[in-house]
């Protein structure tokens, strides 16, 4: 099952490379992973097509004394603006977003604002993320069984999320800023899974159909619905 997901994927990796541009930007990324997909978002809404430097995860690439090199932690997203190196997706998104957004709607200047945008980005970075991952790696990488109590973790942190969300349009707010390109790489994984009822949430189901459609023109089915299908249907194939 895993070889064929791996095969899947390989398919997937030479299609994505094959469509983007060529400039001196490079994004070390992998399809499935929710904090790449959330920076390649960021890149196509910016109107950026960096080079894409696949890092196959499940092949273990990350390990490779060349990547480890470019970013000793051996995770991705990393990336390499020019020779500017830099890791960890809510960075670069910020960075992205200071470096080439025409104006600060993304990542708001005023710092209230921007203190509420950043505590959501890491709240689904650091908090909602690791859920996801603690719940449904298991069953991928390993073929075990979900684990309930992990389940109401994940749980948690969706609920939370619709909490932030609340009467707002946004996940930060009533502007659409770079917190809800990470917040939807996650939900749109969750979603996949077919684990939870996510209709149950309504803030956050309203909110997911807005943001789906706000990036639609940016390509959110190719970088983000993809991945995110792929990475849900390793975890319903392994559970169903
Ligand atoms: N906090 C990091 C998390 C990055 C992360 O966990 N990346 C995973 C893929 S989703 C990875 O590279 N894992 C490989 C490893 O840790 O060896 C971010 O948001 O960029």
């Amino acid at each position: 099952m895993i070889i064929f997901h791996l095969i899947t994927l390989c398919f997937y990796m030479s299609s994505i490379s094959g469509t983007l541009g060529n400039n001196a930007m490079d994004l070390y990324y992998f399809p499935l992973s929710p904090p790449s997909r959330a920076a390649l978002m960021t890149m196509k809404v910016l109107g950026l097509n960096p080079n894409i430097k696949i890092v196959n995860i499940p092949e273990g690439e990350q390990m490779k004394p060349e990547f480890l090199k470019i970013n000793p932690l051996h995770q991705i997203p990393v990336l390499n603006d020019g020779g500017f190196i830099i890791s960890e997706s809510v960075v670069i998104m910020k960075y992205l977003v200071d470096t080439y957004a025409k104006d600060d709607t993304l990542f708001p200047k005023d710092p209230r604002k921007a203190a509420v945008t950043l505590q959501r980005m890491l709240f689904i970075s650091a908090y909602m993320f690791p859920r996801m991952v603690g719940y449904m790696a298991g069953p991928i990488l390993d073929g075990e069984e979900p684990d309930a109590e992990k389940g109401q973790k994940l749980e948690e942190a969706i609920n939370h999320l619709n909490n932030f969300i609340g009467d707002n349009q946004w996940v930060a707010g009533n502007t659409m800023t770079a917190a809800d390109i990470i917040a939807v790489s996650n939900i749109a994984t969750i979603d996949a899974s077919g684990a939870f009822d996510l209709k149950a949430y309504p803030n956050l189901w309203q909110w997911y159909g807005r943001i789906k459609e706000a990036l639609s023109s940016a390509g959110y089915n190719e970088v983000i619905k993809k991945g995110a299908d792929m990475f849900g249907k390793a975890f319903k194939d392994v559970v169903h």
